[in-house]
């Protein structure tokens, strides 16, 4: 339960562990006078905390009046001209555990209350600081790891996002009063708002919401990484190919068959693009029960990877590889990229890999994609005709345990997703919360447009334009419940 009074004064180590500085930071009406009762100035005739203008830094010591804990400065800013919007202090001090510790102790003795995660934010939504998915942003921003995913949370801290959805709500908006207008007017029959006019701005609204709902893919790659599922039979070497490509022994390599059980996930930036590798269990028949449960989530995550890595092993007969490559092949489908890696190349005859490469190929044409199942999806990667064989399957000799080749298949992987790091100017949505909000929005619309084809009642009309103003609001906050905030803050971190 999240106890969020507004009337209490919090506090928070705001830096992570560490570092040779950390920063307290407090909030709320007391702030200012709760750090006077434990800070005092360095100098007798410096101006106290109490009647210091906003904006001023003040140098000191903090602690009992038996004990001196640190020397620190403090920060002062007043209401409404902080973060938060209320009284505020930041206390930067030694980066020590012990010193924040004892600080925080200090100032809950003299009645502040420790913060909850995302608090000072949403204090700062609270208080008309900025609006919810400026605050969502603060997230993002924190989180960011590459360029792409730097941008695309600063612009929506900067209020790009709401600003776009402002827009749209105001032509919604103008085009309900006109209808209720109407409305007002019944017994006079008047029609104020001219239908095929509505109809274009109706379109006009749905088409960007579509615009928006399609970016989503993009923004979520850029923001979370592109899942890319390392997969294949046990033993392949599936695990020493994660750690050759991340750099560090991360996953246990083991020549005992079945050593992965679980997924491990590893984020990689190459060439500006956020990959989030996944190391799978390997793909056999099993009769260990924690193994096939590894199995099945390795199918899984082979099912939602945008690209697919197939590891072969090279020293196992042609048969063999054959049958495992099948068995990878039927699962993936068209909007999937897929790289075989033809693993262990030290231990394999030049004749030998290159009839495996053949036999491959041959394997691959014999495949059909299903032209149906394409049309459905909005894959940011699909070409138009994706034929898995031409466009979407591509082979590499390598060698994971001696790092050979690898160089070249990163090289591919850069190349074919550089369109991630290509800078844009147009707004993606990378939340969630956010998408299934233009969702819900659309789909109002949707009926809208239906019913000014057919004679449905304006009263009717008007309550689908109103909700779908209702989502658009929801997603800066405008109409929120306790329930969301708390799920949105909650996922942020302490001192936030
Ligand atoms: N000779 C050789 N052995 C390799 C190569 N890659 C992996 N191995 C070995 O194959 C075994 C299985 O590797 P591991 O990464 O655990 O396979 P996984 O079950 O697919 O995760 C280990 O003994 C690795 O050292 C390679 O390129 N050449
Ligand atoms: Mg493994």
């Amino acid at each position: 339960m999240r106890n969020m009074s507004i009337e209490e004064t919090i506090c928070a180590n705001a830096t992570a562990p560490g570092g040779a500085i950390a920063v307290i930071r407090v909030s709320g009406a007391d702030a200012i006078d709760t750090v006077s009762r434990i800070f005092v100035p360095a100098s007798k005739e410096s101006t106290p905390l109490t009647s210091a203008n906003g904006y001023t830094m003040h140098y000191g010591s903090i602690g009992t009046q038996t004990e001196t804990i640190d020397e620190v400065l403090v920060s002062v800013f007043r209401a409404p001209h902080s973060y938060t919007g209320e009284n505020s202090m930041e206390i930067s001090c030694h980066g020590s555990n012990y010193i924040v510790q004892r600080i925080l102790s200090l100032l809950v003795e003299n009645g502040c209350r420790m913060a909850q995660p995302g608090e000072f934010t949403q204090r700062a939504f609270i208080n008309g600081k900025m609006d919810l998915s400026q605050a969502e942003a603060v997230a993002d921003l924190i989180a960011s790891q590459t360029e792409a995913a730097h941008r695309i949370a600063f612009k929506q801290l900067k209020g790009g996002f709401s600003q776009e959805l402002a827009l749209m709500r105001q032509e919604l908006l103008h085009i309900v009063s006109l209808m209720e207008l109407e409305l007002d007017f019944s017994e006079e029959e008047v029609e104020f708002a001219d239908r095929s006019e509505l109809r274009q701005l109706l379109d006009k609204v749905t088409q960007h919401i579509d615009k928006l709902i399609s970016s989503f893919n993009l923004g979520n790659a850029i923001k979370n990484g592109v899942p890319v599922a390392i997969v294949g039979a046990t033993n392949a070497g599936k695990s020493t190919l994660l750690n050759t490509i991340i750099g560090e022994n991360r996953a246990i390599v083991s020549d005992i068959a079945g050593t992965t059980r679980d997924t491990i996930e590893e984020n990689f930036n190459i060439g500006g693009v956020l990959f989030r590798f996944i190391d799978t269990a390997g793909l056999r028949q099993s009769n260990d029960s924690i193994e096939k449960i590894g199995i099945e989530r390795a199918y899984e995550k082979l099912a939602e990877a945008t690209l697919v890595l197939a590891v072969i092993d090279l020293s196992s007969p042609v048969d063999l590889i054959l049958s495992s490559a099948e068995d990878i092949l039927s699962k993936v489908n068209a909007n999937q990229k897929l790289i075989f890696l033809l693993n262990k190349t030290d231990k394999a005859e030049d004749a030998y890999i290159n009839q495996v490469e053949r036999r491959l190929a041959e394997l691959v044409q014999t495949l059909d994609c299903n032209a149906e199942s394409l049309k459905k999806t909005d894959n940011i990667f699909l070409e138009t005709d994706s034929k898995l064989t031409e466009k979407n399957f591509k082979s590499f000799r390598i060698s994971a345990k001696n790092k050979t080749g690898i160089q070249e298949f990163i090289n591919h992987v850069s190349e074919t997703f550089q369109t991630l790091n290509a800078s844009s100017e147009t707004t993606l949505v990378s939340n969630v919360r956010h998408l299934e909000a233009l969702k819900s929005a659309n789909t109002a619309l949707y009926r809208v447009r239906e019913s000014l084809d057919s004679s449905t009642p304006t009263d009717l009309i008007s309550q689908d334009i109103r909700e779908a103003l209702y989502h658009l609001g929801s997603i800066v906050g405008e109409i929120s419940t306790d329930e969301i905030l708390g799920n949105i803050f909650r996922n942020f971190c302490i001192g936030k």
